[in-house]
């Protein structure tokens, strides 16, 4: 398997817990997102993944030279695929539940917080750092404590996002909270999330796919 990843891209961190959990290996091919412009954007990389966003994977010969795109797609096709660990437990009511806390991420606040938009809000908006980072902390802190009023209400939620074991919410949920806690949110008022966190950052699989540990780290 081949995973088109930048260290400090969240969806793709998400890919990565998952790949981890489930024992995968898997080369990673660095697109760097910063670097003249942006690789994302390279004509090589639009026929991979016509979006220009990271996270891709092949799984050859199963993907018949087609790339996988989309976190909740490719997490999903990991799980149907390789069935153990399972990633999306229980019944479907449960899995919904798992859903609604992975998209509560993916897409109530990664999207406003997307290197993409934040480039736009400084360079064609002219909106400086500061500002930038107060509409980061705002949609973050807005998204993660809604988040937290899920998981703190909902009894499935035990040491993992649902019961004792890690899923799809937590390859979720790990990342926005690395990003979070790199962009100085305030989750003081998020007991629950910290805890899950710190449980998840016990386990190899989490460790192993944090951004100072990939081969493009910097
Ligand atoms: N919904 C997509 C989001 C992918 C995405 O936005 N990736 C970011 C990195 S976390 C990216 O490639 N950004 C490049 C850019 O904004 O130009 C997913 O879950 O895979």
């Amino acid at each position: 398997m081949q995973l088109y990843s930048y260290f400090r891209s969240s969806a793709a961190y998400r890919v990565r817990i998952a790949l981890n959990l489930k024992g995968l290996e898997y080369d990673t091919v660095p697109i760097h997102l910063l670097n003249g412009g942006g690789e994302q954007f390279s004509s090589s990389y639009r026929k991979i993944h016509p979006a220009s966003l990271v996270p891709s994977l092949t799984d050859e010969p199963k993907t018949g030279g087609r790339a996988l795109t989309q976190s909740l797609a490719i997490i999903e096709y990991l799980d149907e695929t390789y069935p153990e660990p399972k990633l999306l437990p229980g019944k479907p009511d449960d899995r919904a539940y798992l859903r609604g806390i992975a998209l509560s991420i993916a897409c109530d606040i990664h999207p406003l917080n997307n290197l993409r938009v934040l480039r736009y809000l400084k360079q064609e908006l002219k909106i400086d750092d500061a500002a930038k980072d107060a509409w980061y902390r705002h949609w973050c802190e807005i998204g993660l404590g809604a988040v937290e009023s899920v998981l703190a209400s909902d009894s499935r939620a035990g040491s993992f996002c649902y019961g004792e074991a890690p899923t799809l919410a937590d390859c979720f949920l790990v990342p926005q909270m690395v990003n979070a806690l790199r962009l100085n949110c305030d989750l003081g008022r998020m007991p629950t999330l910290m805890r899950i966190y710190e449980k998840c950052m016990t386990l190899e699989a989490f460790v192993k796919a944090a951004p100072d540990r990939q081969p493009d780290a910097e």
